[in-house]
């Protein structure tokens, strides 16, 4: 069974604590719980983190392009949170581990704040999927083994 790792950056662990309005009401332990069920009816896994350390998060991404590299991994969900708007080194660790990333945000981001509009994360992401609230977590999932399928299982 290959396995799709969901990433979540910085501040996502206070999902559904402040901010329903712009984030939801569910909590990062029923965003990964989302994702483990919809892997799971896809044949998949999903191995879920959240870290508030941008160096642990490139550490991550490396690994995933390991496993993506060896055969175990399908690829990567992430939600790089606000380092979407400032991280070159989340950029660089994209390439350089040739990693496939579906970048995610919860908000539409193209909706809010101008500093919002500006991503570093997607010239580096196979896809990008936003303001779908948690729901685009399924979504991302489905289009890794969408894309990993080929064409035709379109
Ligand atoms: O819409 C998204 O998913 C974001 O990646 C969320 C980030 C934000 O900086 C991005 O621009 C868009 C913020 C995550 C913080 O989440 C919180 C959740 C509840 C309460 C406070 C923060």
């Amino acid at each position: 069974m290959k396995t799709i790792l969901v990433l979540n950056g910085p501040n996502l662990n206070l999902l559904g604590t402040r901010e329903p309005a712009v984030y939801g009401a569910e909590t990062l332990a029923d965003v990964e719980r989302l994702c483990r069920d919809e892997a799971g009816k896809l044949g998949m896994s999903a191995d879920c983190r959240q870290s508030n350390h941008e160096g642990r998060l490139i550490d991550w991404i490396h690994e995933a392009g390991r496993e993506i590299a060896a055969g175990n991994m399908l690829g990567v969900v992430f939600n790089p949170g606000a380092f979407t708007h400032t991280s070159v080194a989340l950029h660089d660790a994209i390439k350089g581990a040739n990693a496939t990333v579906i970048e995610l945000h919860i908000s539409n981001v193209h909706a809010r704040e101008e500093f919002r509009r500006h991503s570093y994360i997607s010239p580096a992401a196979r896809g990008i999927i936003v303001g779908f609230g948690v729901i685009g977590y399924a979504i991302a999932i489905g289009a890794l083994v969408r894309l990993a399928a080929g064409p035709r299982a379109a």
